[in-house]
């Protein structure tokens, strides 16, 4: 069959290299500014730790307006006299760009470099963000180490985070997965990830390239795909995740709903699975753990709460018609309250993802996924306002018990989804 997933001349690269060992896929879309560091790391990531194996880096973009495949082919670590592997005796690694097929979105671009490691038949593919300014070489080590030594077949990031950074994994994608697919994965969408040669064509042959795994969707998707389909599951340890921030109230609306209604259709097709669950299993964890404090994020509470009442009042009808009266009333009881008394109940939260994640599951539109954020902002609000004087350990440990209370309220959705499919 001709395959078109990707541009013509990018299958005549492929037929020329002919094979890899290992494909190092960078996603971009406007990082110009922030691309060659992590080219850099890649480079001297792929001598220091896999001298004998042929390489491949690629680079797959949005259609960048600021010159970022120029800065990704032009980055080399080894000319520039500066770091100090610049004496090893290697051949660097071949590098590509281009600009991917399909609707824009970092998942089309993740589709491009998976089919390319798969058409080179590669052992190995590590995935990593463009605008990360703690990658180090190191972090090539531990993302691939454990797929080319230990037999696993995906491998996802473990950092040291901000308290108040990766809202959406903290209140969601990590509890609920934890949850429904009985691994304690503490970054399920971090973003850079090694897969392996045998879990790439189960990526490339599903039919999901034109839902929201093109966009933001992919990272959940990929680790549930993983988790689901009984692939062995890793995760690295990489230091402190420094990367852009985002001003959440301009950027996180799409995002959110992205990565939320694909995790909520996902567990709506996936049940059976989940009921089959009985307990949380650890996931080791491959690297060189220490401890850090991270980069401090400033959050401004009074904006949070704006952000939930008004949101809240805006959608009001709507959320009536998918939380349940009980949820519905406590959190319409919570609006306009002054900050000094504001706060969820653990309970609260969780019926509220669990209750819209029966309504996504049994087909509802991912946009009714927006009328959620509000709800968010208010658990974010109310986390924010509890561990405002707690260090990050100890933020850490609210983070744990709600994953718990997760996992001890996981039959409110099954049973849920079980009576409404039923009825
Ligand atoms: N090619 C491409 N890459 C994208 C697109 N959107 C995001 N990315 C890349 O995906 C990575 C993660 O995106 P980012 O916005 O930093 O997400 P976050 O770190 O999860 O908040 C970065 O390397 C982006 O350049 C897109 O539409 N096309
Ligand atoms: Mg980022």
């Amino acid at each position: 069959m001709e395959r078109d997933i990707l541009p013509a001349e990018i299958y005549k690269e492929i037929e020329v290299i002919d094979s890899a060992d290992i494909v190092i896929g960078i996603p971009s879309y406007n990082n110009a500014k922030s691309i060659a560091h992590v080219v850099n790391a890649a480079l001297l990531g792929l001598a220091k730790y896999y001298p004998d194996m042929k390489a491949v880096i690629v680079n797959s973009d949005g259609g960048s307006s600021d010159g970022t495949p120029d800065v990704f082919m032009n980055a080399n670590p080894f000319n520039k006299g500066d770091y100090f592997f610049t004496d090893l005796e290697c051949v660097p690694a071949r590098k590509m760009t281009l600009s991917y097929k399909g609707i824009p979105g970092k998942g089309s671009a993740f589709r491009s470099i998976f089919e390319i490691a798969y058409l080179l038949d590669a052992e190995l593919c590590i995935v990593v963000d463009s605008d990360l300014r703690s990658i180090t070489p190191e972090w090539f080590e531990c993302l691939g180490y454990p797929i080319l030594e230990k037999d696993y077949d995906y491998v996802t990031p473990f950092y040291l985070r901000h308290k108040y950074d990766g809202t959406i994994t903290n209140s969601i994608a990590y509890p609920f997965t934890r949850a429904m697919y009985g691994h304690d994965l503490r970054q399920p969408i971090g973003g850079d990830f090694g897969i392996s040669g045998t879990l790439l064509p189960n990526y490339i042959s599903q039919d999901v390239w034109e839902t929201d795994v093109a966009k933001y969707g992919i990272d959940i998707w990929m680790t549930t795909t993983a988790l689901t389909h009984d692939y062995k599951v890793a995760q690295a340890f990489l230091g402190c995740k420094i990367h852009d921030v985002k001003d959440p109230g301009e950027h996180l609306g799409p995002m959110f709903r992205q990565v939320v209604s694909t995790l909520m259709r996902l567990a709506g097709e996936k049940a059976d699975l989940a009921r089959e669950v009985k307990t949380v299993k650890e996931v080791p964890i491959f690297g060189f753990p220490f401890t850090a404090t991270p980069e401090p994020l400033p959050v401004n509470l009074d904006r949070l709460l704006e952000k939930f009442n008004n949101g809240f009042k805006e959608h009001e009808e709507a959320i009536k018609l998918i939380l349940s009266p009980d949820t519905f009333k406590e959190i319409k009881s919570l609006v306009g309250t002054p900050i000094e008394k504001f706060a969820y109940s653990p309970e609260l939260w969780v019926k509220s993802v669990y209750e819209y994640a029966t309504k996504i599951a049994l087909g509802g539109k991912a946009d009714l996924v927006d009328t959620m954020i509000p709800i968010y902002y208010g658990n974010v609000a109310s986390f924010v306002k509890k561990t405002w004087d707690m260090n990050d350990e100890q933020s850490e440990r609210v983070v744990q018990e709600q994953a718990e209370l997760f996992f001890n309220m996981r039959e409110y959705f099954l049973k849920n989804l079980r009576e409404k499919v039923s009825v």
